[in-house]
């Protein structure tokens, strides 16, 4: 057993092979060690690597006797210290498969997860972690039983130093995250022991930091998650209100797949029946019309695909929030609502009109339901130069948003009819705006005389004092029902109502393609049959790419599983 040059004088290899696979790892960390400022993080950590014998009889030293990783170098270069040298060599990283990164926020918390995913996973479990078996007696390297969580320490898979008390599980692939094998380290939370157990996994030269969401990746890659459960992935770990949670939850699990699978599936059996025309020729071996059982399948299958096209963009709204904009002329009492739903003093309040001048938007949760809430400029007539450009913006935010609520001062705007009735009456500025799907807030009835509130104008959908508190329960209750109402969230009965297919705009422009298609199918007449095959190839594709799924040698499946052809 031979020590092996400078800087490898902290590693005693096993044998010339060990030297010479080494050798590129070496003379890369060698490289780094003498530049602090590396970027490269595979190798910057070795300074940590622990005094000379520390590779023996680890993982380590273990894989690099065995490696089969094909790097080589004269082991002689090694010993006499060319490496030094030597440019710094690393693995490519089509090489360094396996990936790794902490998987819970960095800080102080009981336990961080720090995931392992690749083939040299197993690798990364036998350099690192120890476990007591059933006895007290010192850890000692153990195999992983798949699946179960194992007691354990973590250890430098150099010094042996135990690096924390923690728990380790292994995945054996496919039946993981990734599909891969992956490894879980359940460790403290500390800066300290996370950044220790990160840079000893770093010292094997098969594995790399993981890239944003590259774990996610991998799972679609293997099959596992497809895209719209992907999308669900990410948007339930952002999700905010319940309403966000339920759906994400849904996406997440394959619900939004599963749909869009059988629309897909339904085009492929449609496009079969075409290509079978095609291929066979109608008359001879394939029964009479054909076509026209595809065209009837196909008209069907447009008409869902336009429902859902039609929601409403209920999916979108539900996942990232409501647009509503509060509206109306000044010192009506429009920031007094927004500080009431923020429950807090979010927008500046004053009696001076014009206070507000620019669009001040929160993100609140009302009545499970995540609102965008914006606050604008009160909408009068102004010289001044600010306040226009305020109330030229808030205009476009109303029409722009999914919905509006315009707030007024009751005492400005009713009006006693002749025959004693209360009228409402809009302020110029203010009455374009206001449309047949437009909520009204009458703010300020404190200020009224009691026999105006007997009876509410029409049009007015609430009335409220944000001052005194009086009617904002009703309000808010009445409110979150109206929204909800409105994007069909609950059903009469109080139960959900059907969960929208479309959550991202991504989803709905795939959609309207593959609706194109349809459509380009139907008026294609019978005598066109290659095209119309293609049109409808072309509208699995464009559903297809919802999931990320586009093969569409499906449909030669589809033709010799579900179609009867002749004899
Ligand atoms: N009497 C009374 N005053 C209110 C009520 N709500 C708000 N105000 C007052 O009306 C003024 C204008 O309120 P503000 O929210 O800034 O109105 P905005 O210009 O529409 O944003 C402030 O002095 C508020 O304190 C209310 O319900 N009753
Ligand atoms: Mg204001």
């Amino acid at each position: 057993m031979a020590a092996c040059g400078s800087l490898s004088s902290r590693i005693v290899c096993g044998s010339r092979t060990a030297c010479s696979t080494l050798t590129p790892f070496i003379r890369s960390a060698a490289a780094s060690h003498r530049n602090p400022d590396t970027k490269n993080s595979s190798t910057h950590r070795l300074a940590n690597a622990g005094p000379r014998r520390d590779l023996r009889g680890s993982g380590l030293h273990r894989l690099y006797r065995t490696s089969s990783l094909g790097i080589s170098g004269p082991s002689s270069d090694f010993a006499s210290g060319v490496e030094e040298k030597t440019p710094a060599l690393v693995l490519s990283d089509a090489q360094r498969r396996t990936i790794y990164a902490l998987s819970t926020p960095p800080g102080k918390a009981g336990v961080a997860v720090i995931r392992v995913s690749g083939p040299d996973a197993l690798e990364v479990w036998r350099g690192l972690v120890k476990t007591r078996g059933e006895g007290k007696g010192k850890a000692k390297a153990c195999e992983p039983e798949p699946w179960k969580m194992h007691r354990c320490e973590i250890v430098h898979p150099g010094s042996g130093d135990v690096l924390d008390d923690g728990l380790a599980v292994f995945f054996k692939g496919p039946r993981s995250f990734t599909t891969e094998d992956v490894l879980e380290l359940h460790v403290h939370s500390g800066r300290a022991i996370i950044s220790s157990v990160l840079n000893a996994i770093s010292l094997f030269p098969f594995c790399r930091p993981a890239e944003r969401g590259e774990f996610t990746r991998r799972a679609f890659e293997g099959g596992r998650l497809d895209l719209t459960q992907v999308e669900g992935l990410r948007d339930l770990i952002d999700a905010e209100t319940e309403t966000q949670r339920k759906l994400a939850l849904r996406t997440a699990g394959g619900s939004t797949r599963a749909r869009l699978e059988e629309l897909r599936n339904e085009t492929i059996q449609c496009l079969a029946l075409v290509e079978a025309l095609i291929d066979f020729g109608e008359g001879e071996e394939i029964e009479e019309g054909v076509f026209e059982q595809a065209r009837a399948r196909v008209l069907k299958l447009h008409d869902t695909i336009r429902h859902h096209l039609s929601d409403n963009r209920r999916g979108e709204i539900m996942r990232s929030g409501v647009r509503l904009a509060i509206f109306g002329p000044p010192n009506a009492g429009k920031s007094s609502l927004l500080n009431f739903l923020a429950q807090r003093e979010a927008a500046i309040v004053t009696p001076v009109p014009g206070t507000t001048r620019d669009i001040l938007e929160l993100s609140l949760d009302i009545g499970g339901l995540p609102v965008i809430v914006a606050d604008t400029a009160g909408l009068r007539k102004t010289d001044d130069i600010v306040e226009s450009i305020g109330v030229d913006r808030a205009k476009q935010l109303v029409e722009s948003s999914d919905v509006s609520l315009c707030v007024l001062s009751a005492s400005d705007v009713l009006v006693r009819s002749q025959g004693g009735d209360w009228d409402l009456r809009l302020p110029s500025t203010v009455a374009p705006l206001v449309k047949d799907d437009t909520f009204i807030l009458l703010n300020k009835t404190d200020l009224l005389p009691p026999s105006a509130l007997a009876q509410l104008p029409s049009g007015t959908t609430w009335a409220v004092s944000l001052s005194t508190g009086h009617g904002t329960q009703a309000f808010m209750d009445s409110f979150a029902r109206a929204l909800h109402n409105r994007y069909s969230l609950l059903a009469e009965n109080g139960l959900e109502a059907d969960e929208p297919l479309i959550t991202h705009a991504r989803h709905r422009a795939h959609l309207e393609n593959a609706l194109e298609f349809l459509e380009a199918f139907l008026e294609t007449p019978p005598e066109d049959v290659v095209f119309a095959a293609e049109e409808l190839r072309y509208a699995a594709q464009a559903i297809g790419k919802i999931s990320g799924v586009i093969d569409v040698e499906d449909v030669l499946d589809a033709v010799f599983r579900d179609f009867c052809i002749g004899k």
